[in-house]
């Protein structure tokens, strides 16, 4: 009897996790959405995105690089369906016992609220963190109907931990939150047409960036005719290479983190899991 039985519950290429080499990346899922505030769907997208992975070939010809970096799949964690705050403090518990292990996190959404718990671990290790946000949305709002975890406050919060944000792609935001980045220093954007028309403006600011980076990617930072499958779908986004250009300009940098978040699909194959799939992939590739 020939059998092939690929596993759709660990990212394609990851290591077995029998033995640890320090210094790697490590896959955790967050399949939590319960602050979603249109489209839920994105506590799915953890098992998706990895499916989507082994639609990807070892030798990645975008970059003519073979995937080289160690990392695993540590699968997802166990959230707490309806609590915000306590899943977030999970995921920055499970992010410690990775930086124990000197393993930098991959987390794979779920809604971005997850960040709040990433961004935590690693500003505690780290200290001062750039948070490199690619996003149709600022998220910066001090509470969204009340609540101060959500997927709408994530960078207010991450500010508030002392990030300086870079915040890429962005076009929808409220005027309370315009108001603040205007009465803040630390906060950098780069809105979806200074990425479509000024790339090479763009580059020289992430090259120039000192200190830890941890970048933070919603899914609705790509256009929606690419990758429609997500919490809040916003017209006029970025295009994979734009996406690609940016992955390869901070592949250089000390990235000490990533989330790639909101997918929102519910089906194998699904475009806007290929694609944050891709990233997750075109990172591992390129990270040095
Ligand atoms: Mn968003």
């Amino acid at each position: 009897m020939l059998l092939n039985t690929y596993e759709p519950w660990k990212f394609a290429f990851s290591r077995e996790n029998d033995e640890i080499i320090e210094d790697s990346f490590g896959i955790i899922g967050v399949p939590f959405d319960s602050t979603t505030s249109y489209h839920s769907g994105s506590r799915l997208g953890p098992i998706v995105v990895r499916e989507a992975s082994f639609g990807f070939e070892k030798y990645n010809t975008v970059f003519n690089k073979d995937l080289t970096t160690t990392f695993y799949d540590f699968g997802d964690i166990n959230v707490v369906p309806g609590n915000c705050s306590t899943t977030c403090g999970i995921i920055e518990n499970t992010v410690n016992e990775l930086l124990d292990m000197n393993i930098k996190p991959i987390i794979i959404g779920g809604e971005h609220s997850a960040s709040i718990g990433s961004v935590k671990a690693l500003t505690d290790k780290y200290g001062r963190l750039t948070v490199i946000h690619l996003d149709a949305h600022r998220d910066l709002a001090f509470d969204f109907m009340g609540e101060r975890h959500s997927h709408a406050t994530v960078m207010r919060r991450a500010h508030e931990m002392g990030a300086d944000l870079v915040q890429i792609g962005i076009r929808s935001s409220s005027a309370d939150e315009e108001e603040f980045v205007k009465s803040t220093y630390n906060i950098q954007t780069f809105k979806n047409k200074d990425v479509h028309k000024h790339m090479d403006a763009l580059e020289y600011y992430l090259i120039n960036i000192d200190g830890p980076i941890y970048i933070s990617i919603d899914m609705d930072v790509v256009d929606p005719s690419i990758a429609p499958s997500v919490g809040n779908p916003t017209p006029g986004g970025l295009f994979i290479s734009e996406i690609e250009t940016i992955i390869q300009t901070l592949a250089h940098k000390n990235v000490v983190g990533l989330d790639v978040v909101e997918t929102a699909a519910d089906r194998l194959g699904d475009n806007t899991a290929v694609v944050a799939a891709k990233i997750i992939y075109d990172f591992l590739t390129l990270i040095e």
